[in-house]
């Protein structure tokens, strides 16, 4: 009886332990996934050939292509901070930088109707990756 009792007690603290561990690593998790979670992508690869990158989002406003496996070091003044969404030819995907010249946080992105909150009015470079 006293052993079950102990087997008892050392299931509930390790069950509290566990959920102390886990929870925050849960919410730490839930929190960093939000930032993406009003990302709206996909992979229906609508381009005819390349990449080509929207001012605005749901594919509107200035518009700036790129051919297959081509780069943008800078994306000029005109579009610079400012894209919020991507559309991308079949097997082709998008990478982003934050600053000119791959400097900075880097992101891949398949075909976006928005980019998400992280990334919008941001990419100073970005490269068009085909297959
Ligand atoms: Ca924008
Ligand atoms: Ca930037």
């Amino acid at each position: 009886m006293t052993l079950v009792d102990s087997k008892g007690k050392r299931a509930k603290y390790m069950a509290v332990v566990f959920m102390g561990v886990l929870t925050p690593a849960l919410l730490f998790t839930s929190a960093a996934n939000a930032q993406k979670t009003n990302a709206i992508c996909s992979n229906a690869a609508t381009a005819p050939s390349g990449c080509i990158a929207y001012e605005h989002q749901d594919f509107g406003g200035k518009s700036q292509a790129l051919g297959p496996n081509r780069i943008f070091n800078y994306v000029g003044d005109a579009m610079n901070d400012k894209i919020s969404s991507f559309r991308v030819a079949p097997g082709c995907h998008v990478i982003v930088w934050e600053h000119r010249n791959k400097g900075g946080a880097s992101e891949r992105f398949d075909e976006c109707q928005y980019i998400g909150d992280e990334w919008n009015d941001d990419i100073s470079s970005w490269s068009c990756v085909c297959r």
